[in-house]
């Protein structure tokens, strides 16, 4: 990816999961906004985008972090929201047995007493594979990866979502549910 892409790509995120407010943007609870109104409003802000330069960056974006409605007027981040404008209604899905988290070994201590929390996003993200999950874990450091008995959460009761890049989301996981790899 270039370097504008990656600059781009981390704006958006910015812009659709974080702060609209902080350009003046409006989301819709599903996450939608109007893809002129966002180049409008972040040109207004000093960010040059165009309808090539996003969509350049949603088809390269290797996580499919954006998805562009089917009528090609709108735009969201598919996970990863902390913004409270947003409360996107996934479909709940049942999961495979196994998923996977990856986080950064500093943090195992203090996982394994209390379970796996959202932080200060909407869900706790599980991959479907270790790869992934290290990948994601390796963002915070020396990774490691945790297991997580999906089947077993799934068949007490807690709902699993699929957002529409893949990753898993759940409102929390429980220490019990989860091993290391
Ligand atoms: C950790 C990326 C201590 C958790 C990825 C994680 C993902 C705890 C961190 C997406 C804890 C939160 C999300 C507890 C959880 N004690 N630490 N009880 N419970 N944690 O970034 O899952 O590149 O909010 O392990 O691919 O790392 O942004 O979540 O390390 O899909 O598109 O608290 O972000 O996608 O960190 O990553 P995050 P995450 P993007």
């Amino acid at each position: 990816m270039t370097k504008q892409l990656t600059e781009t790509s981390k704006y958006l995120s910015y812009i659709l999961r974080h702060e609209p407010q902080s350009i003046g943007l409006e989301l819709d609870s599903e996450g939608w906004v109007d893809i002129d109104i966002l180049i409008n409003a972040a040109g207004k802000a000093g960010t040059a985008l165009d309808r090539d330069l996003i969509q350049h960056v949603v088809d390269t974006s290797e996580k499919k972090r954006f998805t562009v409605s089917a009528d090609g007027r709108r735009i969201r981040a598919a996970q990863g929201h902390t913004t409270a404008a947003v409360d996107i209604q996934h479909v709940a899905k049942t999961p495979p047995d196994v998923l996977y988290h990856g986080t950064a070994t500093r943090f195992l201590e203090s996982i394994l007493a209390e379970g796996l929390r959202p932080g200060q996003r909407h869900h706790v993200h599980l991959s479907e594979n270790v790869g992934t999950a290290t990948e994601v874990g390796k963002r915070y450091g020396t990774p490691v990866i945790l297991q997580v008995d999906a089947a077993r959460l799934h068949q007490q009761g807690v709902v699993f979502f699929q957002a529409d890049n893949g990753v898993w989301l759940v409102e929390r996981v429980p220490a019990e549910f989860l091993a290391p790899v």
